[in-house]
């Protein structure tokens, strides 16, 4: 008898609506399984996560395991007995896997902002053509605060130092903030007094950024660091070392060369292609490259040389944080958030996609192939193993030749696109940009020079207080809603609401980054504020990097006055709704070593581990003022969000305050001047 063959099953393919909130990436789905193609959105419904993994209970640190604790159905009754092979505690092996994610995420920040150090030497010591010291303000501020003298003393008298030599000082440095025998992290005493005080009586001051990383990978080696509260001693000082070190240089250093973004306009979501331009899409985190990808695209001999292939010019825009630096500095306009990635491409128009490192899926490489897409990566240390993938090593001493080499590949592969071109035509506007300068220009007192009428503001409950709300996408949840549906109840409460990466990509999406937006979403004390000042509700202060500005803005607060003495005071939280990443760990990590109450949503791999969880939940605030906590529903995440800033406005003695917030013209005035 023939053997009779099963039909395969077809494999589950996402819901477009299910799967997202934006239409533009619902229409880019549906094309999508039109065309055959199997994105992210689609695996998610074929493969579901380890249920022990979930939990943070599962060890893989030597070759006895894996070890896998998962938490018994009805909870733990008494005494935990669960234990790996060697013995670890379900505490240990949770605390371990965290602490390696905080490692992890502090690398990937930091090593960025080691590359962008190295340029910066370079610029500083005129050895490349490409990059030049754009912005001497920032230099000298940032050379004042790595203890660089900015002026000289000739002849008794004190005159403005070299700038050359700030810079090649400067550069110096910051660069060996990743690896001085000696010392501790120089910018861990920008934080407030305070603050930098708690770290010292709890031993977490950063030694320099890539000790404490190696630390961590040592202490959660089998047999090491066995003590869930030592373990996060260390996860708190690498995190540290990326927040208030590695994060924070980077931001400085790229602001130097690149300029400290001010206020600009721009457009959003995959509507920003054109069908008649050469398509440029830059995704992933370093701005190195793209600065100059910008620089040649927008060079008259391109537009020229594009123009001769028979389209309009060309078009660049960006994905994830790349898009988020790019915008901030020259108004390029976001393509996307993580997640729309993949569809970018499966618009048929994308000419060439270039990544750098952080962020980028390997299955661009497949999608990439059902298209005329040239995908092609830049970084020595990020290159993909698929045969289609282009590899050109970027490298500073010949920056402007591998960008411009980059730019002609993709006007030349213009023509090599297929006839079924499909753009959503769904853009937003925003402005974004904002950053500690741009907002005390907004939100100073103009003679001052501090955050005196935010803080002001807050005292007079005009604005409830400042939430930081950042992170990434996540294909376990609906594509963007628990972003947007945090940030509009924030809003709507009277919390302003800062930004970066993919959530500031994602709320602009929505139009949340208008001032406009104020008098649609927000309360009467926020909206007034924003319609007088003339911003929107929600500032969008760049890439992940960039929350070290939060750090900055959040100390500005402080020295401002009225609010307390340390960023624990300030009627104040951080979010991260639907994260993903190993640096979104390390960033809520320091944002609650730096005093902040931080809720994620989705799931935290601590789950498994009840006392490690409390640890970080309950215990942590007695350290430091700032805690983890978990909340998946978007609303109660707001809703627990706002608890804490009214919590906070009670203990400053400013929670009556809120009953007065009409303004009269004096006040507006006031506000004005
Ligand atoms: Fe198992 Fe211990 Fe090895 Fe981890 S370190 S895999 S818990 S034996
Ligand atoms: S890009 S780290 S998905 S925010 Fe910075 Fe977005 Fe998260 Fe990457």
């Amino acid at each position: 008898m023939p053997e009779i063959k099963k039909a395969a099953k077809a494999p589950k393919l996402a819901d477009p609506v299910a799967a997202t909130i934006d239409v533009a990436s619902q229409q880019m789905i549906a094309r999508a399984h039109e065309l055959g193609v199997e994105t992210i959105f689609d695996r998610a419904e074929q493969m579901k996560p380890c249920n022990i993994g979930i939990q943070g209970t599962c060890c893989k640190n030597c070759a006895m395991g894996p070890c896998r604790l998962p938490l018994p159905k009805a909870g733990i009754e008494g005494k935990d007995e669960r234990k790996g092979l060697c013995g670890a505690t379900a505490n240990t092996i949770a605390a371990r896997n965290f602490l390696r994610m905080i490692a992890a995420g502090a690398a990937a920040h930091s090593d960025h902002g080691r590359n962008v150090a190295e340029v910066f030497m370079s610029a500083a010591r005129k050895e490349t053509e490409a990059y030049k010291i754009k912005d001497t303000f920032k230099l000298r501020s940032v050379a004042e605060a790595l203890g660089v003298d900015i002026t000289v003393e000739v002849d008794g008298e004190v005159k403005a130092r070299d700038i050359d030599e700030i810079a090649v000082e400067t550069a110096e440095k910051a660069l060996s903030e990743w690896g001085k025998p000696d010392g501790e992290l120089i910018y861990a005493k920008r934080a407030p007094a305070p603050l930098y005080e708690k770290w010292k009586k709890a031993g977490v001051v950063p030694r320099n950024i890539d000790r404490e990383i190696v630390e961590s990978m040592h202490r959660t080696h089998m047999g090491v660091d066995q003590d869930y509260k030592n373990l996060m001693k260390q996860g708190t000082r690498a995190a540290l070392a990326d927040g208030w070190g590695g994060s924070m240089l980077a931001t400085d250093m790229q602001d130097i060369i690149f300029g400290t973004p001010y206020p600009l306009q721009a457009e959003v979501n995959l509507g920003v292609m054109k069908a008649d331009h050469v398509n440029i899409i830059i995704h992933g985190h370093e701005p190195v490259l793209s600065e100059m990808i910008v620089a040649v695209a927008q060079s008259q001999e391109m537009i020229d040389y594009a123009k001769s292939k028979g389209t309009k010019g060309i078009q660049l825009s960006g994905i994830c944080c790349t898009a988020n630096e790019l915008l901030q500095r020259h108004g390029v306009p976001p393509a996307g958030t993580f997640l729309q990635q993949e569809l970018a491409i499966i618009t048929g128009a994308c000419d060439a996609m270039v990544v750098d490192v952080q962020c980028v899926m390997q299955n661009l490489a497949n999608v990439a192939k059902c298209f005329h897409t040239k995908l092609i990566t830049t970084h020595p240390i990020a290159k993909m193993e698929q045969d289609n993938v282009i590899h050109i090593e970027f490298d500073e001493h010949h920056a402007l030749e591998d960008a411009k080499k980059i730019v002609k590949m993709a006007i030349d592969n213009f023509e090599n696109r297929g006839a079924e071109v499909m753009i959503p035509k769904q853009k937003a506007t925003q402005i974004a940009g904002f950053g500690v300068e741009s907002i005390q220009y907004h939100l100073g007192g103009t003679f001052r020079g501090s955050y005196y009428t935010l803080n002001d503001n807050i005292i007079n409950g005009r604005i409830r207080g400042v939430a930081g709300v950042v992170g990434c996408n996540n294909a376990r949840t609906r594509h963007n809603e628990a972003h947007i549906q945090v940030v509009k109840e924030l809003i709507k409460n009277d919390v302003l609401v800062l930004t970066t990466g993919c959530n500031g990509i994602a709320c602009a999406m929505e139009g949340l980054l208008t001032p406009e937006a104020a008098a649609v979403y927000c309360g009467p004390g926020l909206a007034e504020v924003c319609e007088t000042v003339g911003i929107p509700p929600v500032l969008h202060m760049g890439s992940c990097v960039d929350n070290s500005r939060i750090l900055l803005a959040a100390t500005e607060m402080v020295k401002a006055g009225g609010l307390g003495n340390d960023i624990s005071d300030l009627p104040a939280a951080g979010s991260a709704p639907e994260w993903m990443s190993e640096k979104a760990i390390s960033i809520g990590q320091y944002f609650v070593a730096s005093g902040v109450y931080t809720v994620f949503g989705l799931h935290l791999p601590v789950a498994g581990a009840p006392v490690f969880q409390d640890y970080l939940f309950n215990e942590f605030e007695k350290l430091y003022g700032g805690m983890w906590d978990l909340e998946a529903d978007p609303i109660k995440h707001a809703q627990k969000m706002i608890a804490h800033i009214d919590k906070k406005r009670k203990a400053l003695g400013i929670d009556k305050a809120r009953d007065r917030v009409l303004m009269d013209m004096a006040d507006r005035q006031a506000l004005e001047a």
